[in-house]
């Protein structure tokens, strides 16, 4: 029969995008449960054009469930997906806690489906929207000229950051919509007032050069996240990665750019070729027109975008590309999605 699907974490930023994303796709499930925390318990939320009322997590919700999606916080995978894998479900988790596992796969499927087989804990791992939204270009040139080197920078989204992410920014402009602000030092500062949410400084009229919590010797654990994590998808566990990850007035949509350095020379046409091709990928790279790809215009899509593919100018093994993703869909609720469907053809 159709597997069961659980979606645990259903009303926050990223489930309400799995459930528009399950709405859309192709209807492979059987029955689709909808778990939340108690607060949320009752809820009714669309999916599928019909109705589900959320029930509160716990451990009776996983009876029958055959997957389960889970997008909570760090903690609560930590506790609640081995509690739903001891049940029989496969869990598809998209918190922090099970990353870098040894024995949880970290899967992007256009760039190592053959990952999910080896579950040993009935977990797999979702990368971090960062990683995810620019690892499928990466991925797709790795495959033909070899990865040496990744520079990475990161202009992310507030709703990276969640719900809240996303009303601090809107309280912010609010704030300083129509004011002469960023003018003189610290005048957002004052505007924005003890308003600054998830972010350490105001986002608004700025840029924070920040996301995540403080890791070792001044890094942040988003930066670590993209690093440690691009290494284990890409099954290159020594591979340079210098990441610094940058917060941006910008609703949804992450952006990249990347310095790529590989074993030998490279050239632009292949690698627009390549980029052209690769499933998952749009290149739109046409500067004498004016064409790059912006958040503004990928909010809402499924593809990586591509743009501003260059050779580095003084290293003919290297590329400088610009990419952008949204961080909800592929970066999140889409590469979910994918994995979940993935294990599903296992129920046939
Ligand atoms: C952000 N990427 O944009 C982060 C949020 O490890 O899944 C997601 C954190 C994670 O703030």
């Amino acid at each position: 029969g159709r597997p069961t699907l659980a979606v645990v974490g259903a009303t926050g930023a990223v489930g309400t995008v799995i459930l528009q994303i399950l709405s859309q796709h192709a209807d492979i499930w059987g029955e689709i449960r909808l778990i939340a925390s108690p607060r949320s318990a009752g809820r009714k939320l669309a999916v599928r054009g019909a109705e589900v009322e959320v029930v509160a997590l716990g451990e009776e919700a996983f009876d029958g469930v055959d997957i389960a999606m889970f997008d909570v916080p760090d903690e609560v995978s930590a506790h609640w997906a081995p509690v739903a894998a001891a049940k029989g479900a496969v869990v598809v988790d998209n918190s922090g806690a099970f990353r870098m596992d040894p024995d949880v796969p970290l899967v992007v499927p256009e760039v190592n489906p053959h990952a999910v087989r080896n579950r040993p804990r009935g977990i797999i791992a979702n990368p971090n929207c960062t990683t995810l939204s620019m690892i499928v270009a990466v991925g797709a040139l790795h495959a033909e000229f070899g990865l040496r080197e990744l520079v990475v920078s990161s202009y992310q989204a507030v709703s990276g950051a969640g719900r809240a992410g996303v009303e601090t920014l809107r309280q912010q402009i609010a704030l300083v919509a129509g004011s002469e602000l960023g003018t003189s030092p610290g005048d957002v500062r004052r505007a924005v007032g003890e308003n600054t949410g998830p972010f350490p400084e105001p986002v608004a009229l700025n840029v924070v050069p920040w996301a995540g919590s403080l890791a070792a010797d001044g890094w942040s654990s988003e930066e670590m996240k993209v690093r440690d994590e691009s290494r284990k998808i890409l099954s290159l566990p020594q591979l340079p990665v210098a990441v610094t990850c940058v917060r941006v007035p910008v609703v949804t949509g992450h952006s990249l750019t990347l310095h790529a350095r590989f074993e030998g020379e490279v050239t632009v046409d292949r690698a627009r070729e390549i980029l052209a091709t690769a499933p998952g990928v749009v290149l739109c790279d046409d500067p004498a027109a004016g064409e790059f790809p912006t958040p503004a215009d990928v909010v809402g899509t499924d593809p990586t975008w591509v743009g501003r593919v260059r050779r580095a100018l003084d290293d003919p093994t290297a590329l400088e590309l610009f990419v952008c993703g949204d961080n909800l869909r592929k970066g999140a609720a889409l590469n979910t999605a994918q994995i979940a469907e993935l294990v599903a053809t296992e129920f046939q």
